[in-house]
């Protein structure tokens, strides 16, 4: 594997003094929950400051599992990972399998992680409110170098600078580590309180003292969870070590009395190409036909034409 970074200018912070961000990294270890004994304390937390790290989340069955089927479909797809000839979207940013939940229904049982899901469920509102979003698979490459992805928040929805109150949250993201996140290797990295401002440097600006960039270390196993409005960004390591990670995004469904007379719809659509397959947009199950319940335009089409794997074929992930 030979995949090597391009270094991106730091355009989010200030480039004067750091390559990623404000440069203010706080490499205190970021308190980690038990999502089953300390749910309370793991939500509370979330709610305060827009993230949380989750303990011991998948077991060694589980992440064996995951990262042989990775290994596996690094050598029978390599471009369905991007490796040889690198893909249009997404270059630069390291490895990724895009859809693998398409083509590998044995990935299914992963859909509501068992460690995880209960304190998702209850952060969008409960479990009758959880929606499927996107589901991928990412390697940063060992031996990579640097590449300072830049501080952003990612899909956000207008009402959360005033609707009351503000939870749940209208997408949550999940990262669990597939290998060992601690200093030296790249790691998922945040500033916790930082979902109500509309740029980095206003966060910056507006939290003063208390802004921080925090990174997020943890052995294989650990799972953050992210407000999708939160700043965060992959925090380079040495530029030599790997990491490999399991992203899965949700959403929040359904209609939501506010204390006003706002009333909130279900969270808009994360992606315009994030495709579902057939056997989990029409299953039989109602509940789960619910989970995978957001669909966008891309999806409607390739549902209309019967899930026809030319239709797939032509979307820009569709096989990649
Ligand atoms: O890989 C990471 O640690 C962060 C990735 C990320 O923020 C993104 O792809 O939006
Ligand atoms: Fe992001």
């Amino acid at each position: 594997m030979n995949v090597q970074f391009e270094l991106q200018p730091n355009v989010s912070g200030d480039a004067a003094a750091a390559k990623q961000g404000f440069g203010r990294v706080d490499r205190s270890p970021a308190p980690a929950f038990d999502p089953a004994s300390e749910i309370d304390a793991a939500c509370d937390f979330f709610g305060e400051h827009g993230y949380v790290v989750l303990s011991a989340c998948l077991d060694a069955a589980e992440l064996a599992f995951l990262n042989g089927f990775c290994e596996r479909t690094q050598e029978e797809r390599p471009e369905a990972w991007g490796l040889g000839r690198r893909k249009p979207h997404h270059t630069n940013q390291g490895l990724i399998f895009s859809q693998p939940l398409l083509d590998y229904p044995e990935l299914d049982p992963f859909v509501q992680p068992h460690r995880s899901y209960p304190v998702v469920a209850r952060l969008l509102g409960g479990k009758d409110h959880v929606r499927y979003a996107e589901f991928n698979f990412r390697e940063t490459p060992e031996g990579a170098g640097e590449r300072a992805m830049n501080f952003h928040h990612d899909a956000v929805v207008a009402d959360r600078f005033t609707r009351a109150p503000y939870m749940p949250c209208d997408f949550l993201c999940s990262i669990h580590y597939l290998s060992d996140v601690e200093p030296g290797s790249p790691s998922f990295c945040v500033v916790p309180d930082s979902r109500r401002f509309e740029t980095l440097q206003a966060a910056f600006d507006g939290l003063g003292e208390a802004y921080r960039e925090v990174p997020l270390y943890g052995p294989a196993g650990s799972c953050v969870l992210y407000d999708t409005p939160t700043y965060h960004t992959r925090l380079d390591g040495d530029g030599h070590r790997m990491r490999r990670t399991w992203h899965q995004y949700y959403a929040r469904g359904g209609w939501l009395r506010t204390e006003t007379r706002y009333i909130r719809p279900p969270s808009p659509v994360l992606t315009d190409w994030n495709l579902i397959p057939e056997r989990l947009a029409l299953h039989p199950d109602p509940q789960i036909r619910a989970f995978f319940s957001h669909w966008n335009t891309a999806q409607g089409e390739w549902a209309a034409s019967g899930f026809d794997p030319e239709v797939r074929k032509a979307m820009p992930r569709g096989e990649q």
